[in-house]
């Protein structure tokens, strides 16, 4: 019984975390792999790092590879999974992406942050610490929040997870960029169990950065 419920409110949770920007999501218009013909700009400018596969104990949140838009009005990364054959069969665990907007300072300055049947936050970092600010807080919601959403693959089945935040003055503002990503795995949701030692990977190394990645029209 204690698994029904906890899967039920986690799909109710998951509902919230995917529409908590309609606005961001409506949007972007689907990315299509099956013709030339239907390649957006985005897609054209999308810049490609790879990462080992197989190379972290629990395979679902094994990092395949990341993918960064910089467009002048929104920012896109999208993180690569092997994939799963059911919808939302989702560990637990969590996706960090970091973001670097200023050489000057070290280390990122923003972050977004998914726990996977939870939630999802944009926020500043400090160091390599999430600073939850009133701007980007659901509770009460902020004036930013808006600008930062997630999408997924159409069907839920972990091949992908986009996150998208906008570009605005006194929000996220930024040109070039840089990502840091890490992932862990805690356990598992259906049935439920966690594991004895998390399971992490990263995009190459842990707090790597890519190259920068220029904005570009
Ligand atoms: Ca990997
Ligand atoms: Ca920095």
């Amino acid at each position: 019984m204690k698994i029904t419920s906890a899967t039920k409110l986690a799909g109710v949770l998951m509902l919230a975390v995917l529409g908590a920007a309609p606005s961001v999501q409506a949007a972007d218009a689907p990315v299509s792999h099956s013709e030339d013909t239907s390649v957006t700009a985005a897609q054209r400018s999308r810049t490609r790092f790879a990462d080992r596969r197989g190379d972290v104990r629990k395979a679902k949140l094994d990092i395949r590879g990341v993918s960064v838009v910089n467009r002048p009005d929104r920012l896109r990364v999208r993180v690569s999974f092997p994939g799963v054959a059911e919808t939302y069969d989702f560990p637990t665990g969590a996706v960090m992406v970091y973001l670097d907007t200023d050489e000057s300072r070290d280390g990122p300055e923003y972050g977004h942050f998914m726990d996977f049947w939870s939630d999802h936050r944009f926020a500043p970092t400090d160091g390599w610490t999430e600073q939850r600010v009133r701007a980007w807080s659901h509770s009460p919601e902020g004036r930013c929040v808006a600008d930062a959403g997630v999408r997924s693959d159409e069907q839920s089945k972990l091949r992908w997870f986009e996150y998208v935040v906008l570009k605005r003055d006194r929000c996220f503002e930024a040109n070039d960029v840089r990502v840091a990503v890490s992932t862990i795995n805690i356990g598992e949701l259906r049935p439920f169990r966690e594991y004895r030692r998390p399971a992490w990977d990263h995009l190459t190394s842990r707090h790597a950065w890519t190259p920068w990645v220029p904005e570009t029209d």
